[in-house]
């Protein structure tokens, strides 16, 4: 991709805005780059490329498309963004920061994408490719563009991505030697306008692979399985539910592998450490891409056996008379809360809410039926959400997690379980979920 003296828009000023305009100005582009916020409120990183020549700031509307030969939106800009929509319109090609990356990238590909799941996965499939003596670099959603990495040596074998919605909006070529896609449940309408579309747009993984590449899919997941029809790479599913021909499956306490050349592997269950039938679908799907990309099974069995998960999913928060507390902070979603209720036996308290995203919170009553003892709502979402789950348990309402939080405690009783895992974002009354986190077990702390 011949970039020179091309003037390119960027929108966004974070994380992704940056990294892709530092990567263009090194291309020797014209960088002309734009943000609904004012200057003094872009990530902190614009300093090191405010003062470039190459680099030119813009009004935050169409005006800044005259002359553009690209643009290149940040993942946080909705398609129907009147800049975009207005480059699409004058035929302006729009593409991401990870199709922009891939043109750049020399080492395979192995993208997860999925509702639920994807930081965990690429976590321990980092671990597993590092265990096995690869060089990896693990990166995107998960905290570090693409882009980034492009403009580095790329001495890596290969680089784990952790690949979201928005960032497979704008994609063309982008084609992953592995794709994951670990499921695919209600979330992000707001943006994409549709379950539909994002699922749509979510497909894209697979979009451009070819039959020397894979694709893994949950075959438990109604609206992931219908997708491996098309699919040109060789398609392997993973199920924690029954046997399947090509891949890998739970089988009582182990998980069984069905390989392309007709051989079997087996892998102990009780070498995963953290908790939950999803997180056996996180690991099985783990598996299949690590032996795609030639890890031995000792070491994968090792590095399995090693990880012990990220804060803030299930994580546990202290015990206090007999009642336990458990952080899922990053269960932004009902999928997400229905999992967690899901790997409880005991009765749960279960905290909910925050800033709703549109969550299709009457589909938790049959899980909140069986698992839980009572409901405490708190936040912006808590009467939208009380109006969804209807009656099928008790249920207060608070305004701060702090609230709910004391109040879980004064209902509890030995044995019973307090979940914050609240299907919803942290910020009416946070930054980001891992302070929601922290502040949940401080308050948990001080009890
Ligand atoms: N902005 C606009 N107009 C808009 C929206 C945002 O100008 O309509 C501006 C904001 O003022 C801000 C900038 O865009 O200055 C932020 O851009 P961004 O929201 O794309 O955020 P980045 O800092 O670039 O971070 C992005 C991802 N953010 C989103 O997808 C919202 C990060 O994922 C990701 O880690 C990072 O790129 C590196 O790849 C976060 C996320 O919440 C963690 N992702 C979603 C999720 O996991 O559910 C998809
Ligand atoms: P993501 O990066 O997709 O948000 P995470 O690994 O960060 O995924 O987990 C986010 C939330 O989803 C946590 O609440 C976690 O317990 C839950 N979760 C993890 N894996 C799965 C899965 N396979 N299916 C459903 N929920 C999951």
């Amino acid at each position: 991709m011949d970039l020179k003296d091309k003037k390119i828009v960027v929108i966004g000023m974070g994380k992704t805005g940056i990294a892709t305009a530092g990567f263009l100005g090194l291309q020797g582009c014209r960088v002309v780059v734009t943000d609904e916020k004012p200057p003094q409120q872009w990530d902190t990183q614009y300093k090191h490329i405010a003062d470039k020549k190459w680099l030119e700031t813009g009004a935050y509307d169409a005006a800044i498309l005259s002359g553009a030969d690209m643009v290149i939106p940040s993942p946080g800009i909705p398609p129907y963004n009147e800049i975009i929509t207005a480059a699409v319109r004058k035929k302006i090609p729009v593409i991401s920061e990870i199709e922009l990356a891939f043109r750049f990238l020399k080492k395979p590909v192995i993208a997860v994408t999925g509702t639920n799941g994807k930081t965990t996965t690429v976590s321990l499939l980092g671990e597993i490719l590092a265990r096995s003596g690869k060089r990896v670099f693990v990166g995107g959603n998960i905290g570090n563009p693409l882009i980034q990495y492009a403009g580095t040596a790329q001495k890596e074998d290969f680089v784990v991505a952790e690949i979201s919605s928005f960032q497979l909006q704008w994609v063309e070529k982008f084609r992953p030697f592995v794709s994951i896609i670990l499921n695919v449940t209600c979330d992000h309408i707001n943006y994409h306008g549709s379950f539909d579309e994002y699922r749509r747009i979510k497909a894209r993984i697979f979009a451009n692979q070819n039959k020397s590449d894979f694709a893994i899919l949950n075959a438990e997941d109604e609206a992931t399985e219908s997708m491996s029809y098309g699919i040109q790479a060789k398609v392997a599913l993973f199920s924690s539910a029954r046997q399947i021909q090509q891949g890998i499956y739970l089988k009582e306490d182990v998980l069984v592998f069905e390989m392309f050349d007709g051989s079997q592997e087996q892998y102990p269950l009780d070498m995963i450490k953290i908790p939950g039938l999803h997180n056996v679908e996180n690991v099985m799907a783990a598996v299949m891409a690590a032996r795609f990309c030639g890890c031995n099974r000792d070491s994968i069995i090792a590095a399995i056996t090693d990880f012990h998960g990220l804060p803030h999913r299930i994580e546990f928060a202290g015990e206090k008379k007999g009642i336990r507390f458990y952080d899922d902070s990053k269960g932004t979603n009902v999928g997400s809360v229905r999992r967690a209720l899901d790997t409880f036996p005991e009765p749960v308290i279960l905290l909910l809410g925050g800033r709703d995203k549109d969550g299709d919170f009457d589909t938790l009553q049959p899980s909140l039926k069986k698992k839980a003892k009572k409901v405490i709502l708190f936040g912006e979402a808590r009467n939208r959400i009380e109006s969804l789950i209807g009656e099928v348990v008790p249920a207060e309402k608070r305004q701060t997690l702090r609230e709910a939080v004391e109040s879980a405690y004064k209902n509890a009783t030995a044995g019973d379980v307090i979940l914050l895992s609240p299907g919803c974002a942290s910020f009416d009354e946070f930054q980001n979920y891992k302070e929601r986190g922290k502040f949940f077990k401080e308050v948990v702390r001080n009890l």
